[in-house]
């Protein structure tokens, strides 16, 4: 058979080849295509003939190449449309794969449990800025002059002494107050700044939450009530709470509030240091002077506020060992905390 015959007979072969899988249209493809392959061959053997001869040949031959690979294309696609039709023996009424997804911080699980609670009761949340100036974080909340919050070993500074990064969100109260009239019974969670070294009990930033409310006629029993109130809706009936009297420049009187401890129900255990009480939060009356200095009178309405550290919190809920496990973004850490996961 001349080559000219056998490129003749191999594109009829092409031409009527069929497949009844891909298997098949893969031997197709290795018998023409391969290295051994009819074509590759016929290419084999055009490298020995006479050069006037080549012309024609060579047009024919390269034809011919492009016909096996367009019909073993086609025979392939074929072949895998009668595949997925079939199925591939998978169950097609099988769930999705879902991708794994990430979860809310453990931080973030707790201040919203804490923002919902107070906006059960009527609290509506405040937000302001995180550089303050002065009169916001420290003037206005009736620190005086020396006093060593307002010093460079506790305050971060920003450009001048005049701006900080705020050390509590009670600036955003301050600005509430400034804004509006009594009722006021709002929170404001946020992140606050501290010059601090970092160890497992301190760091230099952490979340707080702090509320106020002022109208007239707001009394420490009202304070206690609400106190009670948050803390047995956010670890449960069972716990209580006790008032230590304190003091902070901002309210008069001051009280920190403890806690039954969760943990032991106040049997005594290494959290609680044996003494069956945590420590969750500040509380007390707004000082007079502090109303005054934000357009409220103090002759016609009182107030109380509270704040406290959701770190701290979250590490009695979720029993954290390490304030720093908050900030390193171990999975194996995230990964633990769902909001099915919150526990009391
Ligand atoms: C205004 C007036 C008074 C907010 C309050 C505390 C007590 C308190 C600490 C708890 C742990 C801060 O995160 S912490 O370090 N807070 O003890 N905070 S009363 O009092 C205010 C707020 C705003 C205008």
């Amino acid at each position: 058979m001349s080559l000219l015959e056998r490129v003749a007979a191999l594109e009829a072969e092409v031409k009527n080849a069929t497949a009844r899988s891909a298997e098949e249209a893969e031997k197709f493809r290795v018998a023409m295509l391969g290295r051994n392959g009819a074509v590759t061959e016929l290419f084999d053997a055009f490298k020995q003939i006479a050069s006037e001869e080549k012309r024609l040949l060579g047009q024919r031959l390269n034809q011919l190449k492009q016909a096996a690979q367009a019909r073993i294309d086609e025979l392939k696609a074929a072949t895998e449309e009668a595949r997925t039709e079939q199925g591939s023996g998978s169950d097609l009424s099988a769930p999705a794969a879902t991708e794994p997804t990430g979860s809310l911080h453990p931080i973030s699980i707790v201040r919203q449990r804490i923002v919902d609670i107070f906006g059960s009761i009527g609290y509506t949340v405040s937000q302001g800025p995180e550089v303050e100036d002065d009169h916001h974080n420290f003037g206005a909340l009736n620190f005086p002059p020396d006093h060593p919050a307002r010093d460079m070993q506790d305050t971060f500074f920003v450009e001048s002494d005049d701006l900080a990064l705020r050390t509590h969100t009670s600036s955003v109260q301050v600005r509430v107050m400034e804004s509006g009239q009594p009722p006021i019974r709002t929170i404001s969670p946020g992140r606050v700044y501290r010059n601090e070294a970092i160890s497992a009990r301190a760091h230099c930033m952490f979340h707080q939450v702090e509320g106020l409310y002022v109208d007239k006629g707001v009394s420490f029993a009202d304070l206690k009530g609400t106190l009670d109130h948050f803390t047995k809706s956010l670890f449960g009936p069972d716990v209580s709470i006790r008032m230590r009297p304190s003091y902070f420049p901002f309210t008069e009187p001051s009280a920190e509030v403890d806690m039954s401890c969760s943990i032991c129900g106040g049997a005594g255990c290494n959290i609680c240091k044996h003494s069956g009480w945590v420590e969750i939060m500040g509380c007390g009356m707004v000082d007079p002077t502090v109303l005054a200095n934000c357009g409220i009178d103090p002759e016609v309405y009182s107030g109380f506020a509270f704040g406290m550290g959701v770190e701290r919190i979250t590490q009695l809920i979720y029993r954290v060992p390490d304030l720093r496990m908050y900030w390193e973004n171990d999975v194996r850490f995230l990964d633990q905390f769902t909001a099915a996961t919150f526990r009391r």
